[in-house]
């Protein structure tokens, strides 16, 4: 393992939003379609915050066959000596996972693939600094998670089973990793169990949104229009600085699936 593989990243791969991502997936309440030119602007703050947070980005090009490309996180799985091609559990976005061979190509000389017939999403897995996390949902299966374990095994490192709750889209959607062993979640995911052995901090009442938080490197990326969860995390000693997610998350997405960060050795 290495030290600090939740948050220590050197690189990211991030993908400009298409026209198309107005047609992205959605359970949202919201019931507004992303506005593209704003998505794009915002998807722009984005990847400078990235590299303010000392990651080198290669930035891809958009893809208008698949609306939910710009959020690179669900087709794979990049670790610091591996990347890992996954099985989207939507069948509008299967051919995403093929998308990314080129960009890993360039970027790993170790690329695993799930073979299937089981899936899992980018978004149900959380790296900590021990182990790593896949959660249970309506886009990752049993089959999936076994056969993503054995991958990650056979790199040297662990893998757990748990589950999601049922009306949460992706593991990571109620929940990110703030330190090796700190997590910050909603309090139904802390209430459901699955983050015995962490330490815990709890969404403020209201705020659940802004529970998918990333950490890179010393600092912590924020949802903007969450001021009790700014001040909460800044009360726990960590930096943050906060990003517009507004049109991500009109299709359910937010600041941790617009990119996959990784060190490089
Ligand atoms: C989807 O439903 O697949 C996209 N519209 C949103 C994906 C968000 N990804 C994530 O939370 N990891």
């Amino acid at each position: 393992m290495y030290p600090d593989l939740a948050f220590g990243f050197t690189n990211a791969i991030c993908r400009k939003p298409s026209i198309s991502v107005k047609n992205g997936l959605r359970d949202s309440q919201l019931g507004l379609d992303p506005d593209p030119v704003v998505f794009a602007d915002e998807h722009s703050a984005y990847v400078s915050a990235l590299k303010n947070a000392g990651l080198t980005v290669k930035l891809l090009e958009p893809s208008e066959q698949y609306p939910d490309s710009v959020f690179v996180e669900d087709p794979c799985l990049c670790l610091p000596d591996c990347a890992i091609v996954l099985r989207p559990g939507a069948l509008s976005r299967a051919g995403e996972a093929e998308l990314m061979n080129p960009v890993l190509v360039e970027e790993f000389d170790d690329i695993l693939h799930l073979s299937g017939p089981g899936f899992v999403d980018g978004g149900d897995i959380m790296v900590t600094n021990s182990e790593i996390l896949v959660g249970l949902s309506a886009r990752t299966d049993k089959a999936g998670f076994q056969e993503l374990a054995e991958l990650v095994v056979s790199r040297g490192y662990r893998a757990r089973l748990l589950q999601t709750p049922k009306d949460v889209l992706h593991f990571k959607t109620a929940s990110s990793i703030l330190s090796g062993e700190t997590v910050f979640a909603t309090r139904q995911m802390i209430k459901a169990g699955v983050f015995e052995g962490y330490k815990t901090i709890e969404v403020p009442e209201g705020e659940e949104p802004a529970a998918n938080a990333v950490r890179i490197n010393d600092i912590v990326l924020l949802s903007s229009g969450y001021p009790k969860t700014r001040d909460l995390l800044q009360e726990h000693g960590f930096t943050t600085i906060s990003l517009s997610v507004g049109e991500a998350a009109k299709v359910d997405g937010g600041l941790s699936c617009m990119s996959l960060r990784y060190r490089k050795k």
